[in-house]
Order: structure tokens, then C-alpha cells, then sequence
């Protein structure tokens, strides 16, 4: 028997057919997915009023699921450590850590003091942890379009976050998404995943950077990157919306919106070098929306746009009263020539 024939009922690849199945590069490995069966090898779950089962570390979102998966998974390649330190919960791997840090709002005065008091408090964790490169971070807190002009909270949390970053400011910056509650928590939840080694932050040629943005969205500008390639060539995006330059595009009309985001988000991907993808591409992709009745039209739009994916829709004010919704994504399975 020649060793070929051990492998006969394996797909042959031959030169005309689809591209060899290279196995996924690198070690970041996330999933979308429903917790039926709690997921085995997690670091990290995240979800809204789920349990997630016996993973080193749950992250409530308190969001409304509207539609897809209920759960993301950021899963382990290895040993994993959880702990506490001080207000931070973490977990980590070799290579990965996540941490959160979910404070009351009420015990430090308002968003914009508890903002600079928890980004500090990241800031000091990340001093020794041994993960010094943070890659991807999101907050979540109550009535962020709350408040006129510069008082508006996500402008005031804006202000907090880059008094609490300090330093960190003026370096590479995280990929970012940052969302208002529907409902009342009182809390300002932060979470993160960084990395040993840093990553590549990216900009989106169609947008100013968001650390660029004029005196006209606020006293701050927004400290975060439009997206980050992780050490392993995964490309972690932003939360991404209808903005073109720095100005919001197509007020009041969703399905405009909709398409200028997706031109961002092929924009941003286009420019990480991100073209080719192998037969192990991924596209997750998270979907917040003002308005719940938008998801039908999204949903349809997304099966044409991303054949495959299965996006995470959440209910979730944006951070600008004009936009109806905004897209962040984790894309993977990158040709190893590209990126
Ligand atoms: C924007 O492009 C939309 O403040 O961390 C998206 C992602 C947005 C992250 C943040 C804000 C943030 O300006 C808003």
C-alpha cells in the first residue's frame, strides 16, 4: 500500500483547484459561537447574561442580544493563569492576556474621573504583567450621547481616558470600540487583550485618525487606532461607523450608513495589506445598532457583503446621537505572503 492511499478520502488540491489548506496562522483564535456546550480551552468569554461555563474569565456585557451567537471566545493555546489585582480581573495564557476592570461610576464622581482613575489603573497593570502591548480594547457604559456638547459623556469619558493613559497616549494605540448601554448599570466596564510583543496599529486612508479628530468632536480627541495586526498577522478592527473624514455621513438614513461603513471596514482591511485571505478565512464580525428594527436590512446586507459569517448583533447607542450603528470585526487566515 503506498502511503497516498491512507489519505484517499481527502480533498486533492490540485493546481486549477482552490488553494492549498494552510492551518490557520499564528495563535490568536477567536469564535462567535452559542454556549450550549461550555467551550472547551477558553481564556475568555465574553457575553450578556450567559454563563460561561468554567472559562478563567467571564465578561458580562450586560447588552441586549438581538440576533447570532450569544458568546465570544477567545480560547487558550496552552497553561492559562487567572487572577485579581486590585480592581483588575485577568487571565492569560503564554502568549494572550485579557483583563477587565468594571467600576461603579458613582464611587469616583462621574464618567469622565471614574474613566481616568480606571485607564490608570490599566496603565499600572500593564506596567508589570509581562503583556505590555495592548492590542484591543472596549468600553461599555450607560448614556453615552447623554449631556450637550463638550458635557456629552462620551466626550467627558474621552477626556478621562487620555488623563488616565498618560504615557501610554502618546504610543502605539489599541484598536477600540466604545458603547452606550440601554439600560441603567451605573457601571464602566473596560476590557482588553494584550500581547508580549506589539502589534501594528493601522489607519483608515478614508477617515482622520481618531487621535487626529478636530476641536469640534470634543476638548480630547478619541484615543484608539483604527485597527491593530496582532503579533500573528490577525487583524483586530475598531469599532467602525459612518464617518468619512471626521464628519458623520448620511444622518437619518441607515442603509447609507450601512455601505459607508463596509467601505471602511474594506478600506481598513485593504490597507493592513489584508487582500488574499487562504481557505481558512475568517471574518467575525460584531454589529451594534441604535434601533433593534434595523437588524433585518444589516443581516441581509452582511450575508452578501461576508457569505459565511455569522455576525454578533448587539443593541448599543453609538458614539455620536447621528449614527444608527457600527461594525468591529477580527479577521484571520491571511495569506503568509500578505500582511
Ligand atoms: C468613530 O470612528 C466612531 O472612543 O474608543 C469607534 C471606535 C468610535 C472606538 C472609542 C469610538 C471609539 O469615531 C466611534
Amino acid at each position: 500500500m503506498r502511503a497516498d492511499d491512507l489519505f484517499d478520502d481527502l480533498p486533492r488540491t490540485t493546481s486549477a483547484g482552490p488553494e492549498p489548506a494552510l492551518p490557520p496562522a499564528g495563535r490568536i483564535q477567536v469564535e462567535y459561537r452559542d454556549l450550549q456546550t461550555p467551550p472547551e480551552n477558553a481564556l475568555c468569554v465574553i457575553s450578556s447574561g450567559q454563563a460561561g461555563g468554567t472559562a478563567p474569565l467571564t465578561i458580562d456585557l450586560r447588552l441586549d442580544r438581538l440576533d447570532g451567537p450569544s458568546a465570544e471566545v477567545w480560547y487558550a493555546t496552552g497553561p492559562t493563569r487567572a487572577g485579581r489585582e486590585g480592581i483588575v480581573r485577568y487571565a492569560h495564557d503564554d502568549e494572550l492576556l485579557v483583563a477587565v476592570i468594571e467600576e461603579d461610576e458613582r464611587a469616583y464622581g462621574g464618567i469622565r474621573s471614574t474613566a481616568e482613575k480606571l485607564y490608570a489603573s490599566m496603565r499600572q497593570f500593564q506596567e508589570h504583567c509581562g503583556f505590555p502591548q495592548l492590542l484591543r480594547m472596549w468600553n461599555y457604559f450607560d448614556a453615552i450621547n447623554e449631556g450637550d456638547g463638550d458635557a456629552e459623556r462620551y466626550r467627558q469619558f474621552c477626556v478621562g481616558r487620555a488623563l488616565g493613559l498618560g504615557s501610554l497616549g502618546g504610543k502605539q494605540l489599541p484598536a477600540a470600540t466604545a458603547i452606550g448601554r440601554q439600560r441603567t448599570t451605573h457601571q464602566l466596564q473596560m476590557f482588553w487583550v494584550a500581547a508580549r510583543s506589539s502589534g501594528i496599529a493601522i489607519e483608515n486612508p478614508r477617515q482622520v485618525s481618531a487621535y487626529h479628530y478636530p476641536r469640534a468632536h470634543g476638548p480630547v480627541s478619541p484615543s484608539f487606532s483604527r485597527a491593530m495586526v496582532a503579533p500573528d498577522r490577525t487583524l483586530l478592527v475598531s469599532g467602525t461607523a459612518s464617518i468619512v473624514g471626521h464628519v458623520s455621513q448620511h444622518e437619518g438614513n441607515a442603509h447609507a450608513q450601512l455601505a459607508e461603513t463596509l467601505r471602511n471596514l474594506a478600506t481598513v482591511t485593504a490597507h493592513a495589506g489584508a487582500r488574499h485571505h487562504t481557505a481558512h478565512r475568517q471574518d467575525l464580525l460584531k454589529v451594534y445598532v441604535r434601533d433593534a428594527t434595523l437588524v433585518p436590512m444589516i443581516a441581509q446586507r452582511l450575508r452578501e457583503a461576508y457569505p459565511g459569517a455569522s455576525p454578533i448583533f448587539l443593541a448599543g447607542d453609538i458614539c455620536r446621537r447621528e449614527l444608527l450603528l457600527e461594525i468591529e470585526c477580527v479577521q484571520s487566515g491571511f495569506s503568509p505572503t500578505l500582511l
